[in-house]
């Protein structure tokens, strides 16, 4: 059992067992200190040499960095200790003895490349700053499944090996299932709309995406954590309601929650987007886009907004905002167009001034039309029987969207690169850790 006292609950004048890593051992003749480092911060431990058993001072002192000790002693004040406390040992054992040659300096004072990092994330992990971003993910998942509760959902887990792929053909990952073909899922797309046409109606998913993408860039895994949402009876305004009450209240979850990892990360000035993103039509985007006069060539109708374009935009506006009333041309199947201009989709996006986080709208509910969109879009719709049939009887209409979970943190924490938002990030070269 962990009968242990926490480094930050160490109470002076009484007995304790601390146990965690050696920070760092600092030997300066008479008296010597090891920093014992453990998940809620590190404590002093003190050795004496002239008053204390040799045997455990040496044990103390010669123990290399890194490595797992158990502490018995007595908690005492003592104003010049990092904390305000330290430790008088009784009794050290060494647990885990580490290697004298770690293959990254978990303290910080050496730096290492991002590659060095993610082959050795266990000892990433044990710096102040890379835990912070875990724990503030873990706070963000959090407020965000308060938020689907609050909005009435419930959570779903959806397959991610299956039959077809959703999002476009040439970014699959294919596998063997039993002898056939199968993929690794793109989206819950197909699944969390089957769900709003079952009783459940109002559904989220925190779960893997997978995607074949064949750029390496800082904004791309080809393994990402997509968190979807999708309701019956929605229009894409009401889901745009939902994005911006998730988004907002991750943000307020860990602006509530992690004020210590927040200091650690240098963000103290941490706010909360305001509430009423601004939703642009893509007609009004590009024109905003034009006239910063930033791109070498002035977008057209049809052309996607490109990763300058986006920066370009994102500098304007500002803020989040909404990307509205796209051409129907560059959206998928299941997003439906405006009853009175089938030129235009109901698809948006949620943007950060950025990068993109989020893409969705109302979907095609009606049979016929769907039907149509398969073969518009070049797929064969026999394959996806088992999602079209269902639209067969009574689907109602509904609305949803996809937001990438490591691009939420990436923006919300100022991360340059979104593998630093991921444990263990799977790209084009990383297939382990
Ligand atoms: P989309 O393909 O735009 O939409 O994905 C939704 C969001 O998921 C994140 N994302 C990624 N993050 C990191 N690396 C990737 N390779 C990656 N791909 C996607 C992004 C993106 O905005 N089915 C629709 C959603 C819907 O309509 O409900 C979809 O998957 O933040």
């Amino acid at each position: 059992m962990d009968d242990r006292t926490y480094a930050a609950d160490a109470e002076p004048g009484t007995d304790a067992t601390v146990a965690g890593w050696v920070h760092e051992v600092r030997d300066l003749g008479g008296i010597a200190f090891l920093i014992l480092r453990d998940k809620s911060g590190k404590i002093q431990v003190k050795f004496e040499k002239d008053e204390m058993d040799d045997d455990l001072v040496d044990t103390g002192l010669s123990v290399h960095r890194e490595s797992v000790v158990r502490v018995e002693g007595t908690v005492e004040e003592e104003e010049r200790a990092p904390t305000g406390v330290e430790v008088v040992p009784d009794s050290l054992e060494v647990v885990a003895e580490a290697d004298p040659e770690l293959p990254l300096d978990p303290s910080g004072k050496v730096d290492a490349d991002l590659s060095t990092r993610l082959d050795n994330r266990t000892l990433d992990l044990r710096k102040e700053e890379v835990k912070a971003i875990f724990q503030i993910r873990a706070e963000m998942l959090r407020a965000v499944r308060e938020q689907f509760r609050d909005l009435g959902c419930t959570e779903i887990n959806t397959p991610k090996i299956v039959a077809t792929g959703t999002e476009g053909g040439t970014e699959l990952f294919p596998v063997t299932y039993f002898g056939r073909e199968a993929f690794m899922n793109q989206s819950p797309q197909l699944f969390k709309q089957l769900m709003v046409g079952s009783g459940l109606e109002r559904v989220f998913e925190v779960g893997p995406i997978f995607r074949a993408e064949e750029h390496n860039t800082p904004r791309h895994l080809n393994e990402a954590t997509s968190i979807d949402f999708e309701s019956a009876f929605y229009d894409h305004t009401d889901a745009m309601d939902a994005c911006e009450a998730v988004v907002r209240a991750a943000y307020e979850g860990v602006a509530e929650n992690c004020a210590e990892e927040l200091e650690t990360l240098g963000l103290e000035d941490f706010s909360v987007p305001e509430a009423d993103f601004p939703r642009l039509s893509y007609q009004e985007a590009i024109e905003r886009v034009n006239a910063t006069g930033k791109l070498d060539e002035q977008l057209v109708w049809g052309d996607d907004l490109s990763t300058e374009a986006e920066h370009a935009l994102g500098e304007d506006v500002g803020r989040h905002y909404f990307v509205t009333d796209w051409p129907s041309e560059v959206k998928p199947f299941y997003i439906k167009d405006h009853d009175d201009d089938p030129e235009l989709s109901t698809g948006f996006d949620l943007m950060h001034p950025s990068l993109e986080l989020v893409s969705g709208g109302q979907r095609e509910h009606r049979y016929e039309h769907l039907i149509e969109g398969f073969e518009q879009q070049g797929l064969e719709p026999e394959a996806f029987e088992y999602y079209t049939k269902m639209f067969r009887y009574g689907m109602p209409p509904h609305a949803g969207w996809g937001l990438g979970a490591e691009r939420l943190v990436m923006t919300m924490l100022g991360l340059e690169n979104i593998r630093e938002a991921v444990i263990f990030p799977r790209d084009r070269q990383r297939l382990s850790p």
